[in-house]
């Protein structure tokens, strides 16, 4: 039976007058996972009440396509919060911008200046060496001690994105990275994390801790964006172009020269500030958490690290270095940076779309103005899609042979889709693949004696970030024979 469209919404959960449905979202489980285990009693679509605001969740991949890909420009808003709000500069950015012509102009336009740095051209893989390169050397000085790796990865992936953003880069202990380190966990840790305040915008009348941690580490990255900025705009020459900062100025220039077309795109000094901020902060916090997810996944599963260390000694050996042109060759580490990508997706609810006309998901309505959630932790974890979703295996990536790559469920969108699929998918995909190939053809990496496991479990924020934890990194005894001098 063909079952008509009906005009009714979503399964809704119980939902109160001011306080909305939060007394069923009282859990001791992250948003991910609860909205994951409701599913079992609201269904794949259910709807709810944050305050005063009508809420979406979508827990399977028919319904999240049909949101991000069939019905993408209807649902590509994004909704305004008070944290976000602070970040941005009411929505300056591109991320957290509603959908209009001045983040579609400004979204072109950094997806344009990366794919000038990006693949086609040597210069991003040189510089992804360079620092992949670096950072072996200071493991490589810091062998067989009990270290944590994310200052150093931190600052090899910041070097990247900082050389794209601003053709800078940070040496160890500079007194900047150590200051950018602080305010942007700081952030991580307050933001869009529909604290209360996102939920009762009233609430910012009252002291809230967050807020003032937010507002702080705010100052501090603004100041930071601001010093790069008045360097550039001092340095700035219509002949040379270094960077995105560069190449943005250009762009609000040439707009100002023929003011008639671009009048009205908003390029103001605050969407240019932001932008770069969306940039520079998303290319350092989502590249350096999948690269903590993969160290603490290969710990546990030893098994996978020897695996593409066989994987790098057979295809590339010792005389020479990864470089991008081998990623075709290496099917079980790209296999693994995908599953890492599936059992701890980045950003598990992706950014919060919004309705921008009535419309309707399956065979429910949905009002203009709705927020919808992805919940993309459903979707990598889904039972009828998954064998075991629980279970780190790269394999499930790879045919039986294992030797090809494959896609086994259309449930995996760890970049999101559509309209407002992630600007830095190519990037990060480079960076990942060149890091961990460069890390694990030098060294095995291993819990030191005395110390636990790492934590799976993540810590719930704009990003989902791992616990710290320690490793062991010993130089590779086929290594060692081979290179002389290191
Ligand atoms: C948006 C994932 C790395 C820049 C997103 C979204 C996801 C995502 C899920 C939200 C899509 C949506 O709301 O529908 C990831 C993952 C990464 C990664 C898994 C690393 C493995 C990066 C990097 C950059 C970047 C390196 C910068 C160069 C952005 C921007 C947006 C975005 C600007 C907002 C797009 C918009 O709203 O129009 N990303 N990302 N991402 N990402 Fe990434
Ligand atoms: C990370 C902390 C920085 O200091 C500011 C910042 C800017 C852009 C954000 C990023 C943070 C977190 C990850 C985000 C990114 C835009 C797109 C990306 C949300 C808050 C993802 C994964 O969606």
């Amino acid at each position: 039976i063909q079952r008509a469209l009906t005009d009714t919404g979503p399964p809704s959960l119980p939902s109160f007058p001011i306080i909305g449905s939060i007394l069923s979202l009282r859990s001791e489980h992250p948003p991910h996972i609860l909205f994951h285990k409701l599913q079992k009693k609201y269904g794949d679509i259910y709807s709810l009440m944050m305050g005063a605001h009508n809420v979406i969740i979508i827990n399977s991949h028919q319904h999240a396509k049909e949101v991000l890909l069939k019905r993408g420009k209807t649902f590509a808003g994004r909704p305004r919060t008070v944290t976000t709000d602070i970040l941005t500069r009411d929505g300056k950015d591109i991320a957290f911008a509603d959908y209009s012509d001045t983040w579609r102009f400004h979204r072109k336009m950094v997806h344009g200046a990366l794919c000038m740095f990006g693949e086609g051209s040597t210069s991003i893989e040189q510089i992804i060496c360079r620092e992949a390169s670096t950072m072996c050397q200071v493991l490589g000085e810091m062998q067989s001690v009990a270290i944590d790796l994310a200052p150093e990865m931190t600052r090899a992936v910041t070097n990247v994105v900082c050389s794209l953003c601003f053709n800078s880069s940070y040496k160890r202990g500079d007194p900047e990275f150590e200051a950018m380190l602080q305010y942007s966990q700081g952030i991580v840790d307050t933001v869009a994390k529909d604290s209360l305040v996102d939920i009762f915008p009233w609430l910012q009348i009252f002291p809230n801790e967050d807020l003032r941690i937010l507002k702080q580490c705010v100052t501090v990255r603004d100041s930071l964006l601001q010093k790069k900025y008045d360097e550039h705009k001092a340095q700035y020459s219509d002949d040379t172009q270094r960077d995105l900062l560069d190449a943005l100025l250009r762009a609000k220039r040439s707009a100002e020269n023929n003011n008639t077309v671009t009048q009205n795109l908003g390029l103001t000094d605050d969407h240019l500030l932001m932008t770069v901020g969306d940039i520079f902060g998303a290319g350092v916090e989502t590249t350096t958490t999948v690269l903590k997810w993969s160290i603490a996944f290969l710990i546990h599963h030893p098994q996978v690290q020897k695996k593409i260390q066989e994987e790098l000694d057979c295809k590339i050996g010792m005389d020479r270095h990864p470089k991008l042109s081998d990623r075709g060759n290496l099917p079980y580490l790209e296999a693994t940076i995908r599953e890492v990508l599936r059992i701890r997706p980045v950003s598990p609810l992706l950014i919060p779309h919004v309705a921008l006309a009535d419309s309707s998901i399956g065979e429910y309505t949905i009002e203009k103005g709705a927020r919808v959630i992805i919940n993309l932790w459903s979707l990598h974890h889904d039972e009828k899609e998954w064998k075991n979703p629980e279970i780190f295996d790269p394999g499930r990536f790879l045919d039986e042979e294992g030797s090809s790559l494959g896609a086994p469920s259309a449930s995996y969108l760890p970049f999101g889709a559509g309209v407002r699929v992630c600007l830095g998918e190519s990037l990060a995909k480079m960076e990942l693949f060149l890091f961990l190939s460069w890390i694990l053809q030098r060294f095995t990496l291993e819990v030191p004696s005395g110390h636990p496991l790492p934590d799976l479990q993540g810590k719930f924020g704009v990003v989902l970030q791992p616990q710290k934890y320690k490793v062991c990194a010993k130089l590779r005894a086929c290594w060692a024979e081979t290179q002389p001098h290191s």
